[in-house]
């Protein structure tokens, strides 16, 4: 049952009400926020996705050259080795391309409903030939002093997850890549347990297994290891196809509570939850059976790629988390949960 409130200035966000940063681009889609607090407002860590202007017939999109520089490749739509099918990705002589670029773009609130930039708050770009595609999905922990920032690094070897912290928004430690590929959606708890840093993560093993959650543990926040799997998806429901953990686990009196996301085979996706042991969070006590979000309002069915409600960040306030998403990949929005009435949903 989806139990989420959509906030009623949904969408948040559009393509349309930011400028683009890359010289000669637009921007394609907003997606997926990270969030945190910053001198008494609220923070989200946008991905922003941009793109050349398209020409009829051609398809063209951005990646970082060696030097770092930005570089347009375009192709004919009709080239038979063209595949083109799916609108995040292209597949061209055996080779995979994003159809856009991805950075991280700030932007704060004092209402949590209207978001700008600030001027002295600059964005983050890919960095280096393990993030010449861009860089996505960031989750921002706030651990101590210190915002870990954990995203999707993106490069024609693959994905993985890459590590920057920063203590001010002006300085900014890129710390390389923490999980290797395939890996996504990478959740740090913000406090440690017995000394040890927690992290979800969500390897890909194309033969045997499949898209799961996994739980790892670091002395220092960079180097992991313990690695346990906590979630697989399950044949027949609404996360059949990839679960990946959401924003940082929320702690309640019941158990860490983390918000995810799970896929269909079609590509649908919703958010459930996951309760986990406070002490063992390798333990899971419960699970939700059916999803708590689903895509159901027209800016949730219908965009760049529809049918999808993703989040990786929050805020909680008391007994609401107030969930910041990504709607049909496109859009930004916003939508209030109750932990208890979730809990109840687990129970
Ligand atoms: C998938 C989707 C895209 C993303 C790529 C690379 O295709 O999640 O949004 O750009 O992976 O991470």
């Amino acid at each position: 049952m989806d139990i989420a409130q959509r906030f009623q200035e949904n969408p948040l966000l559009k393509p349309a009400d930011l400028k683009p940063c890359i010289e000669g681009m637009e921007i394609a889609c907003l997606l997926n926020p990270g969030v945190f607090r910053w001198k008494g407002k609220i923070g989200l860590l946008l991905r922003v996705a941009e793109r050349p202007r398209q020409q009829d017939g051609k398809i063209s999109f951005p990646v970082f050259d060696e030097r770092g520089e930005i570089k347009v490749l375009t192709f004919d739509k009709d080239d038979p080795e063209l595949d083109a099918s799916d609108p995040r990705v292209i597949l061209y002589r055996g080779q995979n391309y994003l159809t856009t670029m991805s950075y991280l773009r700030p932007v704060f609130s004092a209402d949590g409903i209207h978001f700008a930039e600030d001027e002295a708050v600059r964005p983050l770009y890919g960095k280096g030939e393990l993030e010449s595609f861009g860089i996505e999905d960031c989750r921002v922990a706030t651990i101590g002093d210190t915002y870990y920032l954990t995203y999707s690094a993106v490069s024609p070897v693959a994905v993985g997850v890459g590590l920057i912290t920063t203590r001010d928004w002006q300085t900014f430690d890129r710390r390389g890549m923490i999980f290797p590929p395939h890996n996504k959606d990478c959740a740090l708890f913000e406090e440690t347990i017995g000394g040890m840093y927690y992290a979800f993560h969500r390897p890909s093993s194309p033969e045997l297994g499949g898209n799961y959650i996994w739980l790892a543990q670091s002395p220092d926040g960079v180097h992991w290891g313990q690695h346990r799997c906590v979630a697989t998806t399950r044949p027949g429901c609404w996360d059949e196809a990839r679960v990946g953990a959401g924003g940082p686990p929320i702690r309640t009196p019941e158990g860490w509570l983390e918000i995810y996301h799970g896929a269909t085979k079609e590509h649908r996706y919703c958010l459930g939850a996951l309760l986990l042991d406070l002490q063992d969070p390798s333990k899971v006590l419960a699970r939700s059976a059916e999803p708590i979000m689903e895509p159901l309002m027209p800016y949730e069915q219908a965009g760049f790629f529809g049918n999808v409600v993703f989040s990786n960040g929050h805020y909680v306030d008391g007994d609401t988390i107030y969930l910041y998403y990504g709607a049909s990949d496109e859009v930004i929005c916003g939508a209030r949960l109750s932990i208890e009435q979730i809990l109840q949903t687990l129970r």
